[in-house]
């Protein structure tokens, strides 16, 4: 533990609770601005600091790893007391977390895991990205009701967790169904543009009438294909029945449009859970599990999206 935390966790006997949070500077090393629901996370991860009286040091690399490593290098030196991070891909940290570590820092990983050592963390903040593509699949298995469906998969950024847990989980909830196939996968890096142009393609080497449906691993990525497939000449929602991943509003909007036809939410809140396991370690060595895991709700027609786009349309996204 470095020495301002010492004279923290020291002092803490005498001082309540509040007040060590009032002293706290906890870097912040985010992914970029790529989705909606990303924008929201870091609206969000700068309220639940200011609501604590936290000193938010943040840093958007850009969709780089490089830089989110500098980043954390940067925090290392500066001497904070907490590393918060939102890694882009899950490999290549060992080393700069073992020097968080020698450093005694504690981090705290946001809405993706990476694949290094768990010691080397001190917890994750996500949701089971595996279930959440799971719960994907099997809606699509309920909606084809035993009719074949030819599916095109739009991936997230390669190599990060998300992209291969969601892959994973939607395979396993289609396996059992006959007829369900993805015949194109590829990746359009979580991104509305990329989602775009990678359904441009699908739609062209296959052919629209070909295409049964799309799943998206991010609601960004469905809004940019909705663009494509009507480009097309195509009715989103009906003839490519689209389901997706972060109950963002504009996926809310697009269900209630008809346009689109299940997401399943994440929360942008992933702040709020690592830092009450931040400020109970750093006040008194409280260990938290190594996976605090969040919830996932499925959305689809039965729901009243447009009131729940207007819910959400300001929350940051
Ligand atoms: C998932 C998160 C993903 C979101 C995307 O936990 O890492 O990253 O689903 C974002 O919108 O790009």
């Amino acid at each position: 533990m470095n020495i301002k935390a010492t004279l923290l966790a020291s002092a803490v006997a005498l001082t309540p609770a509040f007040a060590v949070a009032q002293d706290l500077t906890i870097g912040f090393s985010q992914i970029g601005s790529e989705s909606g629901w990303r924008a929201a996370e870091t609206t969000v991860t700068k309220q639940e600091a200011e609501k604590r009286g936290i000193d938010l040091k943040f840093a958007d690399a850009q969709q780089k790893q490089e830089n989110q490593i500098k980043a954390i290098r940067s925090f290392i030196a500066q001497g904070v007391d907490a590393i918060l991070l939102a890694p882009v891909v899950a490999t290549g940290w060992d080393e700069v977390l073992e020097e968080a570590a020698d450093a005694e820092i504690p981090v705290v990983l946001l809405d993706r895991t990476v694949d290094a050592p768990e010691d080397l963390y001190l917890t994750a903040v996500t949701s089971d990205l595996v279930h959440e593509g799971r719960v994907a699949g099997q809606w699509l298995v309920d909606e084809m009701a035993g009719e074949p469906c030819r599916i095109v998969e739009l991936q997230g950024t390669t190599g990060s967790s998300p992209a291969i847990d969601r892959k994973q989980g939607f395979e396993e909830g289609i396996a059992g169904a006959e007829g369900l196939e993805i015949v194109r996968s590829q990746t359009g890096d979580f991104t509305r543009s990329q989602g775009k142009v990678v359904m441009e393609s699908f739609l062209k080497a296959e052919g629209g009438e070909n295409i049964c449906a799309l799943y998206a691993h991010n609601d960004d990525m469905a809004v940019g294909a909705i663009q494509a497939i009507k480009e097309a000449g195509l009715n989103p929602g009906e003839d490519i029945k689209i389901v997706a991943i972060d109950a963002v509003p504009d996926a809310h909007l697009a269900i209630a449009n008809g346009e689109m036809n299940a997401t399943i939410e994440l929360t942008p809140n992933m702040a709020g859970p690592a830092l009450d396991a931040l400020e109970a370690y750093l006040a008194d060595g409280t260990a938290p599990a190594k996976w605090i895991q969040t919830e996932s709700k499925l959305f689809t027609a039965a729901d009243d999206n447009a009131a729940i786009y207007e819910e959400k349309k300001n929350l940051g996204y």
